[in-house]
């Protein structure tokens, strides 16, 4: 349909189609970032970044299961210096989300600074959620960590900030976590992460299916789009218009693309049906969308995003 737009914005970036890889999936090298870009999809998200390379925790760390997938990686990445030398050396002409997660704060400000000097002008976003790191605790479910982690970046970072922001799962969580955000510059949030420390079982060996932490790791997929859907909805009820939403979690289908941009997601990222069904997902996505929106009569995303409609009889 030639009437119908499926862009969207954050901060100045366009993303000619509101969907991209979700951080941790074809992401932590430059071929696998090529294929994202080279695919539909409207940019690139790169794989959280530590300050020196990883290699993350031992194998298996990933195994996809009936309803979605487990994984307890445990930040294995290139370093920041190889994801930077990527956007500099290539001319990518699509938005990047380049995602930070170090393993202290002190190690989050030095990554940010590094940003900050550099050429990078497109999204930073900084993972305060990752489930995996051996003895860490995820930052985003301690709020006293959030607010002292964004006044300290907020004192030298001027380039448009996104967080990645564990899932929440009671009303007064997402009142007390949107209170500290609301009051940052912050150009965008990133909700879900995976659900923390979830424990996928095979009754047949009797075992566990991953290795590291005794095979609890971060849960995707199917089981967890109900959960994507309410935090990206309870964030856009409750924090100041101007912070945008990327709604991550269970997208499998241009009908989940479209649920999530309904609860006011403005893009959406893709991780579980990504790693299993690889970067030619994003032409299926797109033609899903758009049959639903032109069945709907909808011409652009602003035509319903945000729109859910309370219990109708
Ligand atoms: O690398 C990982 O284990 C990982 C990260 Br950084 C994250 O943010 N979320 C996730 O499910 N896995």
């Amino acid at each position: 349909m030639t009437n119908i737009s499926i862009s969207a914005n954050i901060g100045n970036e366009v993303f000619q189609s509101p969907f991209i890889n979700a951080a941790g999936v074809f992401d932590e090298t430059a071929a696998e970032m090529n294929q994202i870009l080279n695919s539909e999809a409207g940019g690139v998200t790169t794989k959280s970044a530590t300050l020196k390379p990883r290699k993350g925790n031992p194998t298996p760390r990933y195994a996809d299961t009936k309803f979605g997938s487990i994984n307890s990686m445990g930040l294995p990445n290139q370093g920041l210096d190889y994801y930077l030398n990527f956007i500099e050396k290539n001319e990518i002409n699509k938005p990047i989300d380049l995602s930070i997660s170090g393993t202290s704060r002190e190690d989050n400000l030095t990554a940010l600074k590094k940003v900050q000097k550099s050429s990078f002008t497109s999204l930073c976003e900084l993972n305060l959620s990752c489930p995996n790191v051996i003895g860490k605790p995820q930052v985003g479910y301690d709020l006293t960590a959030i607010e002292e982690t964004l006044t300290a970046v907020f004192e030298f970072f001027t380039k448009p900030l996104g967080l990645k922001l564990p899932p929440y799962f009671d009303l007064q969580q997402y009142d007390a976590v949107a209170k500290i955000l609301n009051k940052y510059p912050l150009t965008y949030i990133n909700t879900i992460n995976s659900v923390g420390n979830g424990l996928v079982v095979d009754a047949k060996t009797e075992s566990v299916v991953i290795r590291p932490k005794g095979g609890f790791g971060g849960i995707g997929g199917t089981y967890v789009k109900p959960v994507a859907l309410a935090n990206v909805r309870a964030f856009r009820q409750r924090l100041n218009p101007e912070i945008k939403i990327i709604g991550t979690g269970g997208v499998k289908t241009g009908l989940d693309v479209f649920e999530l941009i309904l609860c006011g997601a403005d893009i959406v990222e893709i991780g579980t049906a990504l790693a299993q069904e690889g970067p030619h997902i994003f032409a299926r996505l797109k033609q899903e969308l758009t049959d639903i929106m032109q069945e709907k009569g909808y011409h652009q995303l602003s035509d319903f995003r945000g729109k859910l409609k309370e219990y109708q009889n």
